[in-house]
């Protein structure tokens, strides 16, 4: 159902545009929005005509929009999967269909890899890594002659943001005794739930040197319940958190958290460059992972930073 641009007008039909079907997951988090408004303006700019279905965060609601997707006939399909698992039906029902699908931000497990075209996102396990990376020389900093005590708040359970971080992080920092993660729990990117995690945390007395969030979202949380309880957050403990949202820059500058890993939301552009390959019939590489920074404390030039945008 290829709507032409020109089928108003009587005029010739100069471009057939093209129609990409997109479902997001939700807005749980500064990050999801930035992520949704780079979409949106990026096929605005490419002239795609974008039917765009919120999933509210549930997987049900990702698969409906993706069989309207297909009964629309769609000329290209591109989502991002809440949770790696449970998307071999309906992929096999868009490849049956003709339609070419591609997977962006978060990945998928399936037996099948023809089922989708490829993956354009950032690198979890490589954020995770840099989280542990940042802590192993924080700790080696203090000389501290006892092993460092982590929490680590999760993301989304079953999602490959938080299974690739969690994933990253505890292989680099191997089985190294030097470091023991007391307590793990998801708080599912939200920062309501980063801040009743960490209160419980204070309140049960669990003691702890580091703080490892998965997003700066929870982090936001985190720190209001440590303030709350009279500690000074990045000065009491070490707080390594991801995605450089603005806010968490700002209390990397104050001091209130010691590292902070980009993770970089602004992927509109490249994924409507994709979409117009595959409507062309043409490869796309299998994946592709976006750059990222890591934003250490001290770092020189942290309040010339420009906008972050989210
Ligand atoms: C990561 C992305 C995560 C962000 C969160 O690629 O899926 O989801 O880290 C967002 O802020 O909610």
């Amino acid at each position: 159902a290829l709507k032409t641009t020109q089928e108003q007008a009587s005029g010739p039909v100069l471009q057939e545009q093209l129609i990409l079907g997109f479902s997001q997951i939700g807005a749980e988090s500064a990050w999801r929005n930035c992520n949704t408004r780079s979409i949106r303006e990026a096929a605005d700019d490419a002239g795609i005509q974008l039917l765009f279905e919120n999933a509210e965060q549930k997987q049900e609601n990702q698969i409906k929009a993706i069989r309207s997707f297909i009964a629309y006939q769609v000329d290209v399909i591109a989502f991002v999967p809440i949770v790696s698992n449970g998307w071999d039906n309906v992929l096999r029902e868009a490849k049956d269909a003709g339609i070419p699908v591609l997977v962006t931000d978060r990945k998928i497990e399936t037996e099948d890899y023809t089922l989708f075209a490829g993956f354009i996102g950032t690198d979890s396990e490589q954020e995770g890594r840099e989280a542990a990376l940042f802590l192993r020389g924080a700790w080696e900093k203090k000389n501290a002659a006892r092993p460092m005590k982590i929490v680590e708040i999760s993301g989304t359970e079953g999602s490959s943001a938080a299974n690739g971080r969690a994933r990253g992080f505890r292989e680099e920092l191997g089985d190294d005794s030097g470091f023991q993660i007391v307590y793990t729990r998801s708080g599912d990117f939200l920062r309501s739930k980063g801040y009743e995690i960490m209160r419980s945390i204070l309140e049960s007395g669990v003691a702890f040197d580091a703080v490892f969030s998965h997003n700066d979202g929870m982090t936001l949380g985190i720190l209001e319940a440590m303030k709350e309880k009279g500690l000074k957050p990045g000065r009491d403990n070490i707080i390594v958190t991801i995605d450089a949202e603005q806010a968490a820059i700002d209390a990397l500058v104050a001091g209130e958290v010691n590292c902070v890993i980009e993770c970089n939301p602004k992927t509109g552009p490249i994924i409507m460059d994709l979409a117009r390959k595959l409507a062309k019939g043409e490869k796309i590489p299998p994946l592709i992972h976006v750059e990222e920074a890591v934003f250490k404390e001290g770092d020189p030039g942290l309040e010339l930073l420009p906008p972050r945008g989210y």
